[in-house]
């Protein structure tokens, strides 16, 4: 059994709904989620002229593989109808694997840690939320730090968890 970080992330359509729903999608033989962070809304990142998303971070206990966890993942997405569309552009839903253990891989279609975590905020302060003493398996910095050194981005949490 593993305990993995997940991150979610919607700015189409009913975004609170699209990511209470990958959730109920996600949960199945072989993954629980543990644990689930309050709801975020974020100014989009890399690709700025597009609507704010709402993002949350969950913890998972898993059984399954990196490999079959993202086809699990992959599945989800499809199942909820998403799209391929401009590479970093409006989804309907985006689950993305942050963390697997404290296991780096580096695969053709699967990068673990999910490069980008120090960079983002959306991320970062969701995940400091369930998981602040988490050390990042490459640079050895805890989520708390990684976060205190992010220069200031747009986002507001909402009072209530995905
Ligand atoms: N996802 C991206 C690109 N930019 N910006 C925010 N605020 N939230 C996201 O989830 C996001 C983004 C690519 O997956
Ligand atoms: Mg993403
Ligand atoms: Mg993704």
């Amino acid at each position: 059994m593993k305990t993995g970080y997940l991150g979610l992330g919607s700015n189409i359509g009913n975004r609170e709904a699209n990511l209470r729903e990958a959730l109920e999608r996600l949960e199945s033989d072989g993954i629980r989620v543990v644990r689930r962070s309050s709801l975020y809304e974020t100014e989009p990142r890399d690709l700025r002229d597009q609507p704010w998303f709402l993002n949350a971070v969950v913890e998972v206990e898993t059984d399954l593989f990196p490999l079959q966890l993202l086809a699990h993942i992959q599945n989800v997405e499809r199942a909820m109808g998403r799209r391929r569309m401009t590479p970093k552009g409006p989804r309907n839903i985006d689950i993305d694997i942050l963390f697997y253990g404290r296991s780096v891989i580096n695969a053709a279609d699967l990068e673990v840690p999910h490069p980008r975590i120090a960079q983002r905020r959306f991320v970062l302060e969701p995940f400091s939320e369930i998981a602040p003493e988490f050390r990042h398996p490459l640079s050895g910095k805890t989520a708390r730090e990684m976060l205190a050194a992010l220069e200031p981005q747009g986002i507001r949490r909402l009072n209530i968890t995905v």
